[in-house]
């Protein structure tokens, strides 16, 4: 399974206070929210990578959509959040742009599951994340990053657009707001700790 496993902190009362810290991914197309999204609910500073939008790049870089957004990730965005108690959760935000897919094997090494962010005017853009973890067999959830202005779809609908295996879970959220970015991550880590499980059962079974 993938997840790691960082020492005891070892406190007084003799609890087990085993620190499990686990890796998610923040995926989905460019420009969606997943810089927003690591940077809300992150309690360290996060790491960023980001390069000023260029005009050679306007070529290549697909801004439709996204016309107020001056930066894009290159490498990868890194944040941390707690859970709970002894589990934090490591998160990567994969760059959005197609030339960048050769970092998406390395980043998603030891990934636990991942978040597929998606926005309802260019929900295509998300197709090629949802099949690289699809192929991969890596449990993520959909999160709709609900833009302001954006027609408002329900969870149904975009399950079915994206046409999604069933029980994959499709949430609703805002990549800005804390709480709502916590929530999701739950989900995913509740999520793919049940996906993991059942495979598990399944080959010892
Ligand atoms: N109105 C609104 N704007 C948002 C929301 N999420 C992100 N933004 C804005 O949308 C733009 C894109 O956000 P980023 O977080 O950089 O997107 P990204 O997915 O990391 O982009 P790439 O790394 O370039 O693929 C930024 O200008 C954000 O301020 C949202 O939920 N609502
Ligand atoms: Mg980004």
């Amino acid at each position: 399974m993938a997840y790691e496993r960082s020492e005891s902190t070892g406190t007084d009362d003799g609890a087990d206070t085993t620190a499990l810290a686990l890796k998610i991914l923040i995926a989905g197309g460019f420009g969606v929210g997943k810089t927003t999204l690591v940077g809300a609910v992150s309690e360290i500073r996060p790491l960023r990578t980001e390069e000023t939008l260029s005009r050679a790049g306007e070529l290549v870089d697909d801004t439709g959509g996204v016309d107020q957004k001056t930066t894009t990730t290159v490498a990868m965005d890194f944040g941390r959040i707690t859970i709970r108690s002894g589990l934090s959760l490591y998160l990567f935000g994969t760059p959005g742009q197609d030339r960048f897919w050769f970092l998406w094997d390395e980043l998603s090494q030891g990934a636990l599951g991942a978040v597929v962010l998606a926005d309802t005017r260019r929900l295509e853009d998300c197709f090629p994340a949802v099949d690289y973890f699809e192929h991969r067999k890596i449990p993520f959830v959909v999160a709709v990053n609900c833009f302001t202005g954006a027609r408002a779809y329900g969870a149904a609908e975009v399950s079915r657009a994206l046409d999604l295996d069933r029980g994959t879970p499709v949430v609703l959220c805002d990549a800005r707001d804390r709480d709502s970015g916590k929530e999701v991550l739950i989900r995913v880590v509740e999520y793919a700790g049940r996906m993991h499980t059942a495979r598990l059962l399944d080959t010892v079974g």
